[in-house]
C-alpha cells in the first residue's frame, strides 16, 4: 500500500461545476483542510497541483442535513483540465419515483452512483448503479487509483474497475451540485507537479528583472 500524503486545500481553486449546473459555488473551511459547501450551490474545488500518471486519491465526504435536508449530488473529480474535460464520480440521494422532491441528475440524466468521462463537453458514462443512494449525515470513504489504464474506484464501500486512458494526467478535486456537504482527510499518492499560481510567476519575473538590471548596472 502506497503512502498517502495529507493535502493542503488552502490554495485550491473554486472552479465551475462539472455537470448541468456550471456555476462556481463558494467553498469554506479550505484553510482547515475540511472543505465545506453550504446551501444549494454547485461547483468544484480543484487542486493546485497535477498528478502525472498512476496515482491514488482518497478522502471522506459527508452529505449534511443540518442547514438544509436535501438529496442532490456529492462527488469527486480527477484527471481534471476544466469543467468540460475531466472524470467525475457523483452520487445522489434520489427520492422514490413519484415523490415530488426528486434530486438533481447528472447532465447525462444519471442518478445513484455514476462515473462520467467528459471530453470537450461531451459526456460518456463509464459506470452507473442507478438505485444506490447515500444517506443523510453519513460519512463515506472514497478511494480512486489509476494503474496504467485501469481505474480502481471505491465510493462508500462500493468498489468497481473501469479502463480509460482519456485523462492520464490532471488535477483532482471535489464537487457538489445543489447539495450541502463536508469533505475531510483528503490524501494523495503519486507524481505531484505543482502548478504555479499566476501571482507566483509574476513575482518571479519581477525578481529576475531585478537581478538582470543589477547585473547590467554593475558592468
Ligand atoms: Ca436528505
Ligand atoms: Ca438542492
Amino acid at each position: 500500500m502506497a503512502t498517502l500524503i495529507p493535502l493542503n486545500t488552502s490554495n485550491w481553486s473554486n472552479e465551475l461545476g462539472p455537470s448541468n449546473s456550471r456555476d462556481t459555488g463558494k467553498w469554506i473551511g479550505v484553510h482547515n483542510q475540511t472543505p465545506e459547501k453550504k446551501g444549494n450551490s454547485s461547483g468544484a474545488l480543484v487542486s493546485d497541483f497535477q498528478l502525472l500518471g498512476d496515482f491514488t486519491f482518497s478522502g471522506l465526504v459527508t452529505p449534511t442535513s443540518m442547514d438544509y435536508d436535501d438529496n442532490d449530488i456529492i462527488g469527486i473529480v480527477f484527471g481534471w483540465e476544466n469543467e468540460l474535460n475531466h472524470y467525475r464520480l457523483g452520487w445522489t440521494q434520489t427520492q422514490a419515483i413519484g415523490v415530488d422532491d426528486r434530486s438533481y441528475t447528472d447532465i447525462t440524466g444519471r442518478t445513484g452512483l455514476f462515473l462520467i468521462q467528459e471530453v470537450n463537453g461531451h459526456s460518456s458514462t463509464l459506470f452507473n448503479i442507478n438505485d444506490l443512494f447515500w444517506t443523510d449525515d453519513t460519512t463515506y470513504e472514497f478511494n480512486i487509483s489509476r494503474e496504467d489504464n485501469l481505474l480502481s474506484i471505491d465510493f462508500g464501500g462500493t468498489a468497481f474497475e473501469v479502463e480509460s486512458s482519456q485523462f492520464i494526467n490532471g488535477k483532482v478535486g471535489i464537487y457538489t451540485e445543489s447539495q450541502t456537504a463536508t469533505f475531510a482527510q483528503l490524501q494523495v499518492n503519486g507524481n505531484v507537479i505543482q502548478v504555479p499560481e499566476p501571482m507566483t510567476i509574476a513575482i518571479f519575473s519581477v525578481a529576475m528583472l531585478g537581478l538582470v538590471t543589477r547585473k547590467f548596472s554593475r558592468s
